[in-house]
């Protein structure tokens, strides 16, 4: 598979990260609740997992953050905006300490020549608009994310030049009741998902036309989370569940950013479940717009997935995350008439059941690369593990080294073949909040030492996979052992 030997230059080696799942400093310090600190609270208090107001306490250790990620070599970070920090009730005011701590970070990052790339919105929406308005359920939102994303893009235009809208939408969409403060109405509102995500596309085209309005030789793209999905056999039956899974999972999103349209069997689908939203008079004019200010698609690659044709009569379902990390409990998705998900036999788990598939980012960068001819930057991909700290400070974890490795590789198969790759930025720079299994669940190069229970000092220790992944970037990605 392995086809090019190095990246092209000024290729940007890095690693994400998001606002509330590691800054802390959650209450006080000027900033106000987002919804991210309330479920985590309530998640804290059912499953016992760390909550956000410490986190990885990266609020106050991020310069020695930053000194680790220039340590490694980066040449770009991914992290979002904690907009309940830089504006506590989500418009009007802005807190000048949170404002602040971003233009520190910033400048600590220009000073180790590291690329910042900034996401407005990473799933933690200010609760004084949750509370206001019931958040993406009211077309004020929109209006209130313009809002938001002018205010930082005045504050932050000449130390930021690549801007992420939202992280995720689809994610945002299909478990809209986990990464939203719902109101009982919008919880038991099946068109409820579908007219915020009309919402969130509005507010997305917003933002993007404000990066190019502010932003000189601004770049703006929205992160998706991107699996691709495999037919289960060559039954055709499969096979028509697959394209239907693409169309509906990955297509029906990516053709709102890019070509700013809505894909059309989807809409077909939704109009005949009872599903369809509403859409006014301009507002596809205004998607279409956005696509016109979008420069390129950020992706979060985990896994691919694995579907087959709906057993007749089964109900609508998403699909549920391992909370046990033990291997086997995956509830599989359903969307009645038109898929349902299925285990891949040819493909191995993490504990925490998520499939492991390389050649699978390969396949979606290509698939991408043929259908919009866009410039991709992978946002996020990696591996949550249990791991241990060993007596002298050390942290072997050859099975993350494994993992990223076998990714790097699917990168330069896509490049070969004409994938126009930005940079890779896998989650995550140092270890935090797990989205569903806490701290115990870690990704980072760095560890922070910690448990769901006892924060401690949250000091840092490097892992093996820092030692690996420097070296990586050393050798612009020639050298993977
Ligand atoms: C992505 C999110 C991240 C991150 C990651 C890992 O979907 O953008 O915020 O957490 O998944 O998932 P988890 O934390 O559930 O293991």
């Amino acid at each position: 598979m392995e086809i090019v030997t190095s990246f092209p230059e000024g290729f940007l080696w890095g690693a994400a990260t998001s606002a509330y799942q590691c800054e802390g400093a959650a209450e006080g310090y000027g900033k106000k609740d987002n919804q991210q600190d309330v479920i985590n609270r309530e998640i804290h208090d059912e499953y016992g997992y760390a909550d956000a107001s410490v986190a990885s306490d990266h609020y106050h250790h991020y310069k020695e953050d930053v000194a680790l990620m220039a340590e490694m070599g980066f040449s770009s970070y991914r992290f979002s905006i904690n907009w309940a920090r830089v504006l506590p009730d989500g418009v009007g005011e802005p807190n000048p300490e949170g404002v602040e701590f971003y233009h520190n970070l910033l400048h600590e990052l220009h000073a180790h020549n590291i690329e910042p790339v900034v996401t407005m919105w990473h799933y933690d929406l200010p609760m004084a608009l949750v509370n206001k308005y019931g958040g993406w359920g009211s077309r004020q939102i929109v209006d209130d994310f313009e809002y938001y994303a002018r205010f930082i893009l005045n504050e932050y235009k000449d130390e930021v030049k690549y801007w992420l809208t939202i992280n995720e939408q689809s994610i945002v969409v299909n478990y809209i009741d986990r990464k939203n403060k719902l109101t009982n109405e919008q919880k038991f509102d099946p068109k409820f998902r579908y007219q915020a995500n009309h919402y969130m596309n509005l507010a997305h085209a917003r933002a993007a036309i404000a990066v190019h309005e502010i932003v000189p030789g601004g770049q703006c793209g929205a992160a998706l989370d991107m699996a691709p999905y495999y037919p289960h056999t060559c039954d055709p039956k499969d096979i028509l569940a697959a394209k239907n899974a693409s169309n509906f999972k990955n297509y029906f999103y990516m053709d709102a950013y890019i070509r700013g349209e809505y894909t059309e069997s989807v809409l077909a689908y939704l109009k005949r479940q009872g599903l369809m939203f509403d859409i006014q008079p301009g507002d596809m004019e205004l998607i279409k717009k956005g696509s016109e200010c979008f420069d390129f698609l950020g992706i979060n690659y985990y896994q691919s997935a694995c579907v087959k044709a709906p057993t007749p009569g089964a109900a609508r379902r998403s699909k549920q995350n391992n909370k046990i990390g033990k291997g086997g409990h995956v509830v599989y998705e359903v969307q009645p008439d038109l898929f349902e998900g299925c285990k891949n036999e040819f493909i191995g788990d993490t504990d925490f059941s998520m499939p492991i598939d390389p050649v699978g980012l390969e396949y979606v960068l290509e698939d991408i690369n043929d259908r919009y001819h866009i410039p991709v930057m992978i946002c996020e991909n990696g591996f949550g593990a249990y791991d241990k700290l060993e007596k002298d400070g050390s942290i072997h974890d050859p099975y993350r080294i494994e993992y990223i490795r076998e990714h790097i590789k699917a990168m330069k198969a896509a490049i070969a073949n004409g994938v126009k790759l930005l940079g890779y930025n896998p989650w995550s720079a140092f270890d935090l909040l797990s989205t569903s299994n806490g701290i115990a669940k870690r990704y980072g190069f760095v560890y922070v030492d910690r448990t769901d229970d006892d924060v401690k000092e949250c000091k840092r220790y490097r892992k093996d996979s820092f030692y690996w992944y420097k070296n990586v970037i050393a050798t612009n990605g020639k050298n993977l052992e």
